[in-house]
């Protein structure tokens, strides 16, 4: 029997997915919500919050903690963890820990003590930006300038700089906190840190999350000098090595082999981001393939050949775990938005479905949204703007049915309006994430794409994806044989775009680029 254990430790969750790569099963699934299962680190959505919308950070030890109880779960349930061969996991992408000691050099894990308390004195920052940040204009402007443009950012790292991305938070940490910064001797990213914590020592950063951070170098695969030093002094020596995604980094630490059972030796690849893991978990790591995953941030992304950006500046190039580059859209109003409209109008998520299937028609009347209850990050604005223009009920978001379908439609004419840069209209859409499940919202993106919607067996991909990634470098299976067993199509949903809904579209997409231009986007 062949376990992999995938974990995936994303904004509101930790999740542990494991399958066994003989049988071609998934063994067991579970997970650990944040602000319900951890309520005393007060982050009800797995961020701190703050009175600055702009300003989104969350406590790392929250992460640890869940890493504990989420473990503790499944040996509770009697999970043998002794039969794991080898784990991999995922992390929110962009987000950064601070440490004055490195993980290797603290002293090993004990078990006398909770882990949360052995790595608290590790931190000199006590608390992480996340993705949802975007407190970094100054620093992402000073940083191209510093390199002689937004252009040349591109370039070398595959995206512009961008406010969430890892090397302008640093640079901001610097400016603010210059001798917290000094006393700083590590920064990582989410995702090695969770590594770290299992293999009791520094992990490096893969090259799938590392894109993210506005430091690394595509086409080398290391840290970029110029992006160094326009980012913050000595950042070379405070940064893990870049490592491709297929590296081992370690074994379980003998912390989790006490406690858990683990067997000793067990291999740990390289953790990376949580949408590059998505992208193997939804078996999409070849070109051709389009996925839209709708979590707390909608994404969209796809393999690619050779790195190409977009024009527009918005989308970016990641490492694809399997080799070659992921080229990702993200979109921040995503779950917490559609949430928000389903506040407003009280509707239960089972009535948001049959609104939209039942109650209204593709291109929803009169009725129309600019669906930004939060800040975005595509477009790029720096202030929520919401606008609803339509019935006098409607726009007191009392036409429930309405306002469900125009949150939906205006999140996916933008969806569609930027990726467009990715190359070929895509025939067949691959959809993950919660809100996958809600049929009205698959409907409308097979007619505002034209394309047939495609879910999987597996919903969690990212966690998916992490467990695939680990059975690949233990198991000797290619990723076809893999993708043969575990990405697997959901037979039950079966969703094509409907002509006339198609038709409907054109003039809500005529719309919807008249208000991106009105607002210079
Ligand atoms: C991607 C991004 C988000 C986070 C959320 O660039 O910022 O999708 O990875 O987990």
């Amino acid at each position: 029997m062949g376990l992999y254990l995938g974990l995936d430790s994303s904004t509101q969750s930790l999740s542990a997915l494991v399958i066994d790569s003989d049988a071609g099963r998934v063994v067991l699934q579970e997970a650990v919500n944040f602000g319900q299962d951890l309520p005393q680190y007060g982050s009800p959505h797995g961020f701190l919050p703050n009175p600055d919308p702009q300003v989104v950070h969350a406590n790392p030890l929250l992460w640890v903690a869940a890493l504990e109880l989420l473990f503790s779960r499944l040996k509770a349930s009697g999970f043998d963890f002794s039969a794991v061969r080898g784990v991999s996991g995922s992390g929110q992408q962009h987000g950064s820990v601070y440490l004055k000691q490195r993980v290797s050099d603290a002293p090993a894990w004990s078990t006398a003590t909770p882990l949360v308390d052995q790595v608290k004195p590790l931190l000199s920052r006590a608390t992480s930006p996340i993705w949802m940040d975007s407190s970094t204009s100054a620093e992402c402007a000073e940083i191209a300038a510093a390199v002689g443009g937004d252009s040349v950012v591109v370039s070398i790292t595959g995206s512009r700089a961008i406010e969430r991305f890892t090397g302008p938070q640093i640079r901001k940490f610097w400016k603010t906190e210059p001798a917290t910064y000094a006393k700083t001797v590590e920064i990582t990213l989410v995702s090695a840190f969770i590594a770290s914590i299992l293999i009791g020592k520094s992990a490096p950063i893969d090259y799938g999350d590392g894109a993210g951070m506005n430091l690394l170098d595509l086409q080398s695969g290391a840290w970029s000098p110029q992006l160094l030093a326009a980012t913050a002094p000595d950042l070379a020596q405070k940064l893990p090595p870049a490592v491709p995604s297929e590296t081992r980094v370690g074994e379980v630490s003998p912390y989790f082999v006490e406690r858990f059972g683990f067997a000793a030796g067990t291999p740990v690849l390289a953790f990376t981001g949580d949408n590059p893991s998505s992208l193997v978990g939804m078996g999409a790591t070849e070109p051709g393939c389009a996925v839209v995953s709708l979590g707390t941030s909608d994404t969209v992304f796809a393999a690619m050949r050779e790195p190409h950006t977009d024009p527009r500046g918005y989308g970016h190039v990641f490492g694809n775990p399997a080799g070659g580059f992921m080229c990702l859209i993200c979109f921040a109003n995503g779950s917490l938005a559609r949430e928000e409209v389903a506040k407003r109008t009280g509707l239960s998520w089972p009535a948001f479905e049959t609104a939209i299937l039942q109650q209204t028609k593709a291109g929803n009347g009169e009725n129309s949204m600019l669906p930004y209850f939060y800040p975005e990050i595509t477009p790029k604005l720096l202030e929520s703007k919401l606008e609803l223009e339509g019935s006098a009920a409607f726009r007191a978001f009392q036409e429930p049915a309405a306002n469900a379908r125009a949150i939906v439609e205006a999140q996916a004419l933008s969806m569609q309006r930027h990726s467009d840069w990715i190359g070929e209209r895509p025939r067949s859409v691959r959809v993950t994430g919660g809100a996958s499940k809600n049929r009205g919202i698959l409907q409308v993106l097979a007619d505002v794409f034209d394309a047939r919607i495609e879910t999987l067996a597996v919903s969690n991909s990212a966690a998916l994806g992490a467990a695939l990634r680990a059975a690949h470098a233990g198991s000797g299976l290619s990723w076809a044989e893999l993708y043969a067993r575990f990405v697997v199509a959901d037979s039950s949903v079966r969703i094509e775009s409907s002509p006339d809904a198609v038709r409907a579209y054109a003039e809500p997409r005529a719309k919807f680029a008249r208000k991106m231009q009105a607002l210079g986007v």
